[in-house]
Parts: C-alpha cells; sequence; structure tokens
C-alpha cells in the first residue's frame, strides 16, 4: 500500500489520510510531492486524474479524497475500529467528518495549516471566529459523550479529520477552555503527529498562498 502526499507543512488533507495509517501501526510506503513545484500536477496525476494528494494505492485500488480514504482504510483493517462500533455514534463521527471535509472554509483560507510557523492571533475575522467557535462546540459536545480521550473514546477517523485543526490552533495560538487544550495536547503530543511535524520542521518549500501573514 502506498500514500501519495504532499508537503508537510502545508498539506492538510495528506495528514488526514497518513495519520490513521501510521497511528494504527499499519505499513505502508509514502511518496512526498512537494506541491507548485514544477512538475507537480503530472507527478499527482500519474496516480489520480483528480490533480490532488492524498492517493492511496493499494494493489488494483486507487482511492481518494480523504474522507473516501479514511472509509477504505475502516473497512480493510475492522480491527482499529476506525470508526465507533455504535450505529449512533458512528453517523455522528461521519457528519463530523463530512462537516470538516466540506465546510471551514474561513478557517482554512485564513488559518492555513503551517506547523513552522507561529502566527499568534493573526487570521481571526469574524467567519474564522465562527468556524472556530463551532470546531470548540462539537469537539465538547464529543468529549463530554464519550469522556475522552478521544472524540469518540478511542482514535477514529473523526480525531484525524480535525488533526489539521489541532495544528491550526497551535499555529495561531487559540486561546481554549481546559477541556479542549487537554485534546488539543494529547493530538499534538500523538507520536504519529510528532512524526509528521518533525518532517513538516526539515521541509524547506515555501508555498506563497499557504502563507498570508509572512
Ligand atoms: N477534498 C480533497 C482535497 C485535497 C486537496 O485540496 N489537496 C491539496 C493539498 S492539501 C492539493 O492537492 N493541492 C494541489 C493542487 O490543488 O494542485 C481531499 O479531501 O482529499
Amino acid at each position: 500500500m502506498r500514500l501519495i502526499v504532499g508537503n508537510k507543512n502545508y498539506s492538510s488533507w495528506s495528514l488526514r489520510a497518513w495519520l490513521p495509517l501510521r497511528h494504527c501501526g499499519i505499513r505502508f510506503d509514502e511518496e512526498r510531492i512537494a506541491l507548485f513545484e514544477p512538475g507537480y500536477k503530472e507527478r499527482i496525476l500519474r496516480y489520480s486524474p483528480a490533480g490532488k494528494v492524498p492517493v492511496l494505492i493499494d494493489g488494483n485500488a486507487t482511492v481518494w479524497e480523504t474522507l473516501a480514504i479514511g472509509e477504505y482504510l475502516a473497512e480493510k483493517y475492522p480491527q482499529y475500529a476506525m470508526w465507533p462500533k455504535d450505529l449512533l455514534l458512528r453517523a455522528h463521527a461521519r457528519s463530523i467528518s463530512a462537516e470538516m471535509h466540506a465546510g471551514f472554509a474561513a478557517l482554512r483560507t485564513h488559518m492555513p495549516m503551517n506547523m513552522r510557523a507561529h502566527h499568534p492571533g493573526k487570521g481571526r475575522t469574524p467567519e474564522v471566529e465562527a468556524d472556530i467557535a463551532r470546531v470548540c462546540s462539537l469537539w465538547n459536545t464529543c468529549l463530554e459523550r464519550s469522556g475522552g480521550p478521544f472524540l469518540f473514546g478511542h482514535f477514529t477517523v473523526a480525531d484525524a479529520m480535525y488533526a489539521p485543526v489541532v495544528s491550526r490552533f497551535v499555529t495561531y495560538a487559540v486561546e481554549l477552555a481546559p477541556p479542549l487544550e487537554g485534546y488539543v495536547d494529547r493530538i499534538s503530543n500523538l507520536a504519529a503527529m510528532q512524526e509528521w511535524r518533525a518532517a513538516a520542521l526539515a521541509e524547506s518549500e515555501v508555498i506563497a498562498e499557504d502563507e498570508p501573514y509572512r
């Protein structure tokens, strides 16, 4: 199995697909394509007609779109229960994951993932404040219901979908109530997350459109 990812510093969608694989200890090869470098699109198109990362290649299967990759992994490796076992909780986890996949445009635009940067307070437009409030509200609901440590008790695709938001909250120093601060710390301190971050810090490419505050 091979996962095609983008720059680790910037590619939040890549992180969402990579994290469940690494956190669950699944063996896979990885190919990093530096985005917006000459020839990058052709390299991605060799794997996926959609022309975006991440892309998962497993034998004859090509899977793109982060949520589809999460679904594929959850089905292929049921032993890791990447979705909650309970039907209602699973529906909830899928709903918040789809909400992340389709929404939070203001947060994504004004607070792009950038693990190498530290921009406290930057990007806080009213629309971003609304996105932050929504993330906090849905995290609170999940953590209160499950008791933690992850959104649905154990690690699921939903945690992976919000991992780049955790990283953004660190980069832009978003102040949070203690239970949410604890969640941010737990995700940030996962061995897999630290491994991704170390690789991001070792990168040197700069993607101008993801650097509005540089
Ligand atoms: N909805 C897609 C989004 C993928 C996406 O936008 N990937 C970005 C990197 S984070 C990309 O490939 N950008 C390069 C480009 O658009 O040419 C998913 O969930 O996988």
